[in-house]
């Protein structure tokens, strides 16, 4: 569970240096803050103008039977309220949008962070725990700005308020009225410690349910065919029990809290009356006041206990931005160099010079690999599987870095020029396919705006994708759905070149699927690879010999190592790693094909 370790994390309700980042996101909205406090301010002071009011009408107008002056004061209660709900929905408006506005912000920034991280990052970081950071992360955030902060200058606002009311009415009356206090401030302080752990433990088999979920439902072809439903069922109603225990748990802390505030806003009434009532026989206080002391010992206890949730927010809120910027502050990005060198009209010549690679210091996948790809040339890469192929592709197109040696294109080392400008050249044809929703028209394009309709047919025409495409019922316009699950392997394989052939690249990479397709579709591939190749640097992970037959330079690559290299007519002639390979592996195909 060391993944969840992240969302454990429960500090402090307020650290002065999380809270000085995130006013900055607020800093552009400072008016609608302004706003919001301003009204805060102005709902808060009217409620305690009610139990005032009432007390003026007992006292002054009720007794003395003066029914015209009852009259004013109850149309003045009663402008009091509406104002007082006017004032409320301007400032559940004002807030709500400040939060909204806010967290807008910074989830695009996030996003567009994300958009600059290095393929490292992402073999680091389950996909779960960032769409957390994008989603309930920044939530939690949300909460805080449009209630957090601005109701806590109420809560305590309020209180304050009352309490003025009240001593300025009858100092003692007031005293046992607060007297019940310090077993609310005691039991408040044991609720908030309590739910604090109790919330930590609901997060964490939160995040258990989560992994688990996402990993099964993805695997779940894998669980129906092993027949382990039962036992994927048992594990995962151990976990669903855990997470409803945690809830209980803090369920049950609520459920004694609030009633248990209740009763003691009860007794704090009771106390009133009883005092105050003897008070009022006696005649040293008027019936008004006791009236307005009820209403406010009433008004006083919502805010206190409020004040313990928003100490959760807070905590919750800060946990969360911690989350946020340490996602925002990583650094595992490929930077551009300070002033990169132009790639203008690249011909496409590639040379690799002594090139070593690890994914994980010091684990080399590739070790000194030197080769040179001369423009419009074809090579092509062979070798057994986790030999490093796939690795080449991820160094030349800057997905890692290498850890020594250099890339050279048409002469000028990869990381002395601009990224964008590198992979502009380059079109990338990866072993699985990645559709993303939208129609088969955006898949192809990618949305670039520079590439037309007409780009789009011609591209798929080509590479022989038009036929099947021409037969769905919205043609180019069909809808992919997640991840393109309504079409064959064979079928998002053809996209895929299309895609690759639309942007028309002066370096072609293709990491040929070894799934096997039909026939026919086998076919219809092999004219799509020839038609891709035309014209245009070449480096192919090939499993089809009639490719690599065609390759004007054939390289085997053996545990991260070239071993032979030549075309193939050479490579057979020597008798060694290739003329095996070829022997155990293609003569088949050769004779399948063949009969
Ligand atoms: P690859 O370069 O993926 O091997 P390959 O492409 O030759 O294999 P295949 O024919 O099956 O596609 O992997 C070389 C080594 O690098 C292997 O030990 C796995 C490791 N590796 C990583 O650690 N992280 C990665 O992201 C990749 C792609 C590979
Ligand atoms: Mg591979």
């Amino acid at each position: 569970m060391a993944d969840n370790k992240d969302d454990e994390i429960l500090g402090k309700a307020y650290d002065s240096k999380l809270m000085k980042r995130l006013l900055f996101y607020i800093r552009p909205y400072k008016k609608y803050m302004v706003l919001a406090i301003i009204l805060n301010i102005i709902v808060a002071a009217l409620g305690p103008l009610r139990p005032y009011l009432t007390k003026i009408a007992v006292d002054d107008y009720i007794f003395h039977k003066n029914y015209m002056g009852l009259l004013w004061i109850v149309l003045g209660l009663f402008a009091v309220l509406i104002f007082q709900s006017f004032m409320q929905y301007l400032l559940t408006y004002y807030t709500q949008y400040l939060g909204q506005r806010t967290i807008l912000d910074l989830r695009h920034q996030l996003f567009a962070h994300t958009q600059r991280l290095a393929a490292r990052f992402f073999d680091k970081t389950p996909i779960g725990r960032i769409v957390t950071r994008v989603t309930n992360d920044i939530e939690s955030l949300n909460e805080l700005f449009s209630s957090g902060i601005i109701m806590v200058f109420s809560d305590v606002f309020i209180v304050i308020w009352i309490f003025g009311f009240m001593f300025f009415l009858d100092w003692k009356l007031s005293l046992v009225a607060l007297s019940v206090l310090p077993i609310l401030f005691y039991g408040t302080f044991l609720f908030r410690k309590k739910v604090r752990e109790s919330y930590r433990d609901v997060r964490f088999h939160l995040a258990r349910l989560n992994s688990y979920m996402q990993e099964h439902v993805t695997g779940m072809s894998i669980i129906q065919i092993f027949h382990k439903q039962k036992e994927e069922y048992k594990d995962f109603s151990n976990i669903n029990a855990d997470h409803k225990k945690a809830n209980i748990d803090s369920i049950f802390y609520y459920a004694v809290f609030y009633p248990g505030v209740e009763l003691l806003s009860s007794i704090a009434i009771a106390l009133i009356v009883w005092y105050g009532g003897g008070e009022v026989v006696q005649k040293n206080i008027q019936l008004g006041v006791l009236f307005a002391f009820i209403q406010y010992t009433e008004m006083f206890f919502r805010p206190i206990r409020d004040l313990s949730e928003k100490y959760n927010i807070m905590q919750t809120a800060m946990a969360s931005s911690e989350r946020i910027f340490k996602l925002l502050d990583d650094d595992t990005m490929i930077h551009n160099p300070a002033q990169p060198l132009p790639l203008t009209d690249l011909q496409g010549a590639i040379e690799f010079k002594n090139v070593t690679f690890a994914y994980n210091e010091p684990d080399y996948v590739l070790k000194n690999i030197s080769f040179k790809i001369e423009p419009g040339q074809t090579v092509a890469i062979v070798g057994a599987t986790g030999a490093g192929k796939t690795s080449i592709i991820n160094i030349l197109t800057r997905f890692y870095d290498i850890s020594s040696g250099e890339i050279l294109v048409d002469g000028i080392d990869i990381r002395k020029v601009d990224k964008k400008e590198l992979r502009k050249y380059i079109s990338i044809v990866l072993q699985d396919v990645f559709l993303f929703s939208g129609s088969i028209k955006s898949n192809i394009s990618m949305n670039n705006p520079e590439i037309a309709d007409e780009d789009i047919y011609r591209a798929s025409r080509l590479v022989g994708a038009d036929k099947f495409i021409q037969q769905l019922p919205l043609q180019y316009n069909e809808e992919v759905k997640e991840r393109g699950a309504t079409l064959s392997v064979g079928q998002k394989q053809l996209i895929s070149f299309a895609r690759a052939l639309a942007y028309d690249p002066r370096i072609l990479i293709l990491d040929e699927a070894t799934s096997s397709v039909d026939t026919d579709t086998e076919q219809l591939i092999q004219q799509a690879i020839e038609e891709l190749l035309k014209g245009r640097t070449a480096i192919v992970i090939a499993h089809r010999l009639s490719t690599i037959q065609n390759a004007d330079t054939i390289i085997v690559l053996h545990k991260g190592e070239i071993k032979e290299m030549g075309n193939h007519q050479e490579l057979l002639a020597k008798r060694g790693i290739y003329y095996k390979l070829y022997q155990l592996q293609y003569k088949d195909q050769e004779r399948i094909k063949s009969t």
